[in-house]
């Protein structure tokens, strides 16, 4: 793809509205929310894991970026196009309506809410309409059932005023209850259970109050208690190659990592020694006027758990592609770390990082884009053993060209319940409007590159012009 700058300024007008109000210490850059490919979760109850992909561009009924997710439902066989379920605001039984510009689908979140076995989809529309706010962002959970979603609920979120609810939600789940995150454009709420059908949603706090610009949210669990922990990531701020991050943040204590930064986040136990790993990709170079903030490239930073959880005073451990056993070398606008996700693919009991780097060059090649996997391991520095693949890579589908943006999501989950899970990646301007790859993991841990997917917009039922961004995009 290339020469759509015209068309991105379209797309963040209609979709971004009035509600910009982006902090003074923000560099510019990032619009939208992150928009990622949430964990593979059962949701029609058939022992299969299932991906939802976000299509936050899709035209829905003549609505241009109205948006759309697809379900794709895991089989014996993976996922196919073949089964598959397009939501929209436009399908019965999902509030609200397909409005121009909405963006449903910009954030996508799994988890079983209401506990009755099936995973229930939680899905952010950051540019929705409320009353006369433009983009206040509503956020909506679409029961999991044996036919697939058929009804949902609207959740609150609180905090409208701020704008653009539904940048990023996150989802949680655990014998402590269920509990859901809304992003908006400078906060956060929390949402807390028991979720159920025939209720509105009962119990909701106000969750964080520190001056920034909200991007993202995950959860864990870092100290073992199987209770969740929350991680919410800043947007891009001054003197920072990201934003600052919080753990179990509230009000009163803001639980600020030291030199914590980054954009988006993920949680797994990268060392493999019971305790959840907080995960942060950190794909901004440096800043001319701010320092040597960050790694020319990108990098990724391991915040390790423990007993105690995540040490606030301790330094993280931080790879990137200058870091000895990585494939390639940190460049300008790699965008390494740009995604990220944690499954331990080799079973091995330490959870592999999988990094996207959508921004990388490859050959002649300018932003094809590519993904990092760099084996967990359960001491010493992360890095070896580490392997890339692109779509140059022999048996994966489709042509390396420039500006692709292969790896700019990035997930992993059983999809075949082979015990393995199998890799999911987006890229978000293939073709102008973004295509997923579905690649099976194999026994050895390394993507079954051979027996790999993709899928467009059209194999998907979707339309719409540029700037669709199947699979989703964390910068649009
Ligand atoms: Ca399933
Ligand atoms: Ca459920
Ligand atoms: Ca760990
Ligand atoms: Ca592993």
């Amino acid at each position: 793809m290339t020469g759509h700058t015209a068309r991105t300024r379209r797309f963040a007008v209609l979709a971004a509205t009035a509600a910009m109000t982006v902090a003074a210490t923000t560099l510019s850059g990032g619009t939208a929310g992150a928009t990622a490919l949430p964990v593979p979760h059962d949701i029609n109850g058939d022992g299969y894991g299932d991906i939802v992909l976000p299509a936050p561009g899709a035209t829905v009924a003549g609505k241009a970026y109205a948006g759309a997710i697809v379900v794709l439902y895991g089989s014996a066989n993976g996922v196919s196009a073949a089964k598959r379920a397009v939501i929209t605001q436009a399908s019965p039984g999902v509030p609200g309506a397909a409005e121009e510009g909405d963006a449903f689908g910009s954030s996508i979140a799994l988890a079983d809410l209401d506990k009755d076995g099936f995973a229930d989809i939680v899905v952010g529309s950051p540019h929705e309409k409320i009353g006369s706010t433009l983009s206040a962002g509503a956020v909506v959970v679409l029961w999991g059932g044996k036919q697939g979603p058929v009804s949902g609920v609207a959740l609150p979120t609180l905090l409208e005023q701020q704008g653009q609810a539904g940048r990023d939600v996150a989802a949680w789940s655990g014998p402590d209850g269920a509990q859901v995150l809304v992003v908006n454009n400078n906060n956060a709420t929390r949402l807390n259970g028991p979720f159920k059908r025939t209720d509105q949603v009962a119990a909701s706090s106000y969750l964080h109050d520190e001056t920034g610009y909200m991007n993202a949210a995950a959860y864990g669990d870092l100290n073992g208690d199987k209770a969740a922990d929350r991680v919410l990531v800043n947007g891009r701020m001054g003197g920072w190659s990201g934003g600052p991050v919080y753990v179990n943040s509230s009000m009163e204590r803001p639980n600020r990592l030291h030199g914590g930064d980054g954009l988006i986040a993920a949680v797994g136990d990268v060392n493999g020694d019971g305790y959840g790993d907080v995960v942060l990709g950190d794909p901004d170079d440096p800043h001319p006027e701010e320092g040597p903030i960050g790694h020319l490239g990108g990098a990724v930073h391991v915040w390790f758990g423990s007993r105690t959880g995540v040490a606030y005073d301790k330094a993280p451990m931080t790879v990137h592609q200058d870091t000895a056993g990585v494939p390639g070398g940190g460049e300008r606008d790699d965008a390494f770390g740009a995604s990220v996700a944690v499954a331990d693919l080799n079973k091995d009991g330490a959870a592999e990082i999988i990094v996207g780097t959508p921004g990388e060059a490859i050959g002649t090649k300018a932003g094809a884009g590519g993904v990092v996997v760099i084996p967990g391991r359960r001491t010493g520095q992360l890095g070896s053993g580490s392997y890339a693949f692109t779509q140059g890579t022999a048996g994966v589908p489709g042509a390396v060209e420039a500006g692709d943006r292969f790896g700019a999501t990035v997930s992993a989950g059983d999809l075949n319940k082979d015990g393995r899970p199998d890799l999911v990646v987006g890229a978000a301007q293939e073709n102008g409007q973004g295509a997923v790859w579905a690649l099976p993991g194999g026994t050895s841990g390394l993507p079954l590159y051979t027996s790999s997917a993709s899928f467009g917009p059209g194999s998907l039922g979707l339309s719409g012009g540029d700037w669709l961004y199947l699979g989703g995009d964390h910068r649009h």
